[in-house]
């Protein structure tokens, strides 16, 4: 099976069940978190931060988060018809790309009106691909491969779309690679970094569950030690897992924690390490010397840990995860992206922007809050979504 196969076959039948259902869900109000109706497979929420909690940096996103405990999490309800599921993905993705697709979209409406195609329809095309943060190299291609050969002539919107979709596609496509797990080393150590409510606490969950449903034995840390709500919050996720967490209290030295985590997992034959750490803000240089201490003391258990060290990059925030992948990179040796919130109003144009700088692969997706809310990036659906395009491939 190649990689191409791999990714579709995972991304089949169970990811699509279990998404089934959820996928429209609305955005759960802050005020009534224990009235809604439950979604199969409840993220664990963190509880509310403690007012002591020290060296804590401003987090809105977790600012309405879920208290309740573990015991009061729905347990999974049955996935639902086959028939739905593929459509539901797409329009999750469709959806959560409307941010970007209608900016574009309007601005295409805009420029490419009954007249024949000029330079200076090309210069705003660019403009309005730049505002749609796909950076200024992939802009200037984009707009040059919708003029090559059409000068003079006019040209439908519908075409422009697809030339855009194809060049997206094109970015991206090198760089959608699934994160390889290296049986033999064991553990696989992988570190998940990024700012504050970036979601990597829930990706490692949602990694967790995907790991373990393929029968790996799975290990999480819980090097966030700042906050004592994030130690739960990744507790709640090893116990509905059967995952072991290693965990120590509120305040400890989270490399040192790492130690203990590789040794600890390589006794117990464990497959895979989720090591996760505080958010940090890119520009908060005495967390960032701690996360390249986390670094620093996994080697010395183990010289080629971490394995991978996956970046995890809120959709929403657009040009700032630029400066995130620069900074994290460089302290803590960044293998591979993870995006999440691709659910809500991403900003997906950025992608292009990351990969055509950092050159490094976007491993996973989120769509949502659910252990099965993560999706293998697939290049050419995301393309379209972000072109507008109305079906998938
Ligand atoms: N809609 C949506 N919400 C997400 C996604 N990933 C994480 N979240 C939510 O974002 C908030 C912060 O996530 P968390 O994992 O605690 O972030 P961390 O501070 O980086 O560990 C939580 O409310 C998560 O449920 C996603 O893919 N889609
Ligand atoms: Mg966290």
């Amino acid at each position: 099976m190649d990689e191409q196969d791999e990714r579709q076959s995972a991304k089949k039948p169970g990811l699509f069940g279990r998404m089934f259902g959820r996928r429209d869900a609305p955005a759960e109000p802050p005020q009534a978190p224990l009235e809604r109706p439950q979604a199969p497979f409840e993220p664990p929420q963190a509880p509310a931060e403690s007012p002591q909690a020290p060296q804590q940096e401003p987090e809105p996103a977790l600012a309405a988060q879920d208290p309740r405990p573990a015991a009061e999490l729905a347990p999974d309800p049955p996935a639902g018809p086959a028939a739905e599921e593929p459509k539901g993905w797409w329009s999750r993705l469709r959806q959560g790309l409307t941010r970007s697709s209608d900016s574009i979209g309007s601005g295409l409406k805009a420029i490419f009106v009954k007249r024949k195609l000029d330079a200076a329809m090309l210069d705003e095309l660019e403009d309005v691909l730049i505002r749609a943060d796909l950076g200024v190299a992939a802009a200037a291609r984009i707009a040059e491969a919708v003029g090559k050969g059409r000068y003079d002539r006019s040209i439908e919107i519908e075409e422009v779309k697809a030339i855009l979709a194809g060049e997206v596609e094109r970015a991206l496509a090198p760089h959608a690679r699934p994160l390889e797990i290296d049986a033999a080393q064991k553990p696989f150590v992988i570190l998940v970094v990024g700012v504050n409510g970036s979601g990597k606490t829930t990706t490692i969950g949602k990694l967790a569950a995907k790991f373990s449903g393929e029968g790996r034995k799975v290990v999480l840390a819980a090097g966030d030690t700042f906050r004592a709500a994030a130690i739960e919050q990744l507790k709640i996720w090893g116990g509905r897992l059967g995952c072991e967490v290693i965990a120590r209290e509120q305040g400890s030295d989270a490399a040192s924690l790492a130690y203990d985590a590789i040794a600890r997992a390589r006794e117990n034959g464990a497959d895979v390490l989720l090591m996760d750490t505080a958010g940090r803000l890119q520009n908060r240089a005495e967390l960032m010397a701690e996360l390249e201490k986390i670094v620093r003391v996994m080697k010395k258990v183990e010289p080629s840990a971490p394995h991978a060290v996956l970046l995890v990059l809120d959709a929403t925030v657009g040009q700032n995860a630029m400066s995130q992948a620069e900074i994290f990179g460089k302290v803590a040796g960044v293998t591979g992206f993870v995006m999440t919130k691709l659910d809500g109003t991403a900003r997906g144009g950025i992608l292009v922007a990351l990969v055509e700088k950092f050159a490094l692969p976007v491993h996973f997706i989120g769509v949502g809050e659910g252990a099965a809310d993560l999706a293998p990036f697939e290049a050419r659906d995301f393309a379209r979504a972000i072109a507008g395009i109305e079906e998938p491939a």
